[in-house]
């Protein structure tokens, strides 16, 4: 397989399961509801446009796996769960995260909520899910621009009653994401301290 170790590379784009990386390097997978904002985040992540956007909920289509100078991949998602899916294509989206999660090379999983939607059930279903997969995962709050000061003190609150500690962030502005980036860092070493005893 062709590799791309250069910052926000493609690594690899995963359609079926003989297709995950073999490299062994841990990965860190952006996953939420179609449309929330996980590829942009991705490439703000990576400081690099990698990751395609669009407008039109269903964009990210297979899982794609992008280099770090840091010597993880990030793992970009489609849309947990997108309706206007076929069915076999949602069934294949669910063997495949099945496939990904259980696999063990996912240290840490970002669940990105839309900071103008705290209540969605299927942010729940994500959340109870990595929990009993086991994965170690960080509350983000997407599209943080949107939103007024007083709408900031509500979405916060909201979301940290069904999902705990939550970092806001925004793809367009930028706001947050040195913030983001730190606490991955940390979450990644207390992964790995776990892992050496
Ligand atoms: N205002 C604002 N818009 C955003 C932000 N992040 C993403 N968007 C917009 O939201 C839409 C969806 O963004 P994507 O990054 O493609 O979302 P996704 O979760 O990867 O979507 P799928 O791959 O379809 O599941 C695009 O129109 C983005 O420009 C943000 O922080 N602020
Ligand atoms: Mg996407």
């Amino acid at each position: 397989m062709k590799t791309n170790a250069s910052r926000g590379g493609l690594v690899a784009a995963v359609h079926r399961r003989e297709d995950f990386p073999k490299d062994g390097h841990p990965a860190v997978a952006v996953v939420g509801r179609s449309n929330v904002g996980k590829s942009s985040l991705l490439n703000r992540l990576l400081g690099s446009v990698s990751a395609r956007v669009g407008k039109t909920p269903g964009k990210t289509r297979g899982i794609y796996f992008y280099a770090t100078r840091e010597g993880h991949h990030f793992a970009d998602l489609p849309g947990a769960g997108y309706a206007r899916r076929s069915r076999e294509e949602r069934e294949g989206w669910a063997r495949l995260a099945d496939e990904l999660f259980g696999s063990g090379r996912v240290t840490l999983a970002l669940r990105l909520i839309d900071s103008r939607v705290t209540d969605s059930a299927a942010d729940v279903e994500i959340r109870d899910y990595l929990e009993n997969a086991g994965i170690p995962s960080l509350a983000v709050a997407t599209k943080w621009d949107r939103l007024g000061s007083a709408e900031r003190v509500r979405a916060r609150r909201a979301i940290e009653a069904g999902h705990g500690a939550v970092w806001p962030v925004s793809a367009k502005t930028g706001e947050g994401i040195d913030e983001l980036r730190r606490e991955i860092r940390r979450s990644i070493s207390r992964g790995e301290e776990r892992a050496h005893g």
